[in-house]
């Protein structure tokens, strides 16, 4: 089974209730089990900042999918919950980004893993890491040695609520 790192993260509606949502479509997926889920941040606009505050998780998913069979599942899911293409790092209903895929490096055409810009983003860091203690891999160090020089007030990201399992979530 591959172990599979996912950032979602929304900023258009009802967040939470899209963070459920993307989370129901993705494990009526054939193949696709979610392990663990992080609690929901509240994390302030990075890239664009003219935007509303993003809630953000990261989930722990086990498939036996590809990486770009999941870039296809992630994006199926973005359609089906009504996401458009808009403005890069605008608002969005739901954005759902592979950051780690085993501890792969892959670079094609419309897929780059780990995520290139996961390092510098406190607000990918901070709930993949909630949900990745005891997984040793040279990215998940570097995932840690990364956070440590941040500043988590300064990035605006703050706790808005715990989540204990997906069970409870959904
Ligand atoms: N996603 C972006 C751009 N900026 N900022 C926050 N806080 N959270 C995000 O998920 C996010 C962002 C592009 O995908
Ligand atoms: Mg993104
Ligand atoms: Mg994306």
């Amino acid at each position: 089974m591959n172990k599979v790192y996912l950032s979602i993260g929304t900023n258009i509606g009802d967040r939470e209730q899209n963070l459920k949502l993307a989370l129901q479509q993705l494990e009526g997926k054939t193949d696709v089990s979610v392990k663990a889920i992080s609690s929901i941040y509240e994390t302030a606009p990075v890239g664009y900042v003219d935007q509303p505050a993003f809630l953000n998780i990261a989930l722990l998913i086990e498939t036996s999918h590809s990486a770009l069979e999941m870039l296809q599942i992630c994006q199926f899911v973005e359609n089906e919950l009504g996401r458009v293409r808009e403005i890069r790092w605008g608002p969005r209903i739901i954005d759902l980004d592979i950051l780690l895929y085993n501890n792969d490096n892959i670079e094609v055409e419309n897929l780059i893993v780990p995520h290139p810009r996961m390092f510098e983003r406190a607000f990918v860091l901070v709930p993949l890491l909630e949900i990745a203690d005891g997984y040793e891999s040279p990215q998940l160090e570097m995932a840690k040695f990364s956070l440590e020089s941040m500043n988590l007030v300064a990035e605006g990201i703050t706790k808005w609520k715990t989540i204990n399992s997906a069970d409870e979530f959904l």
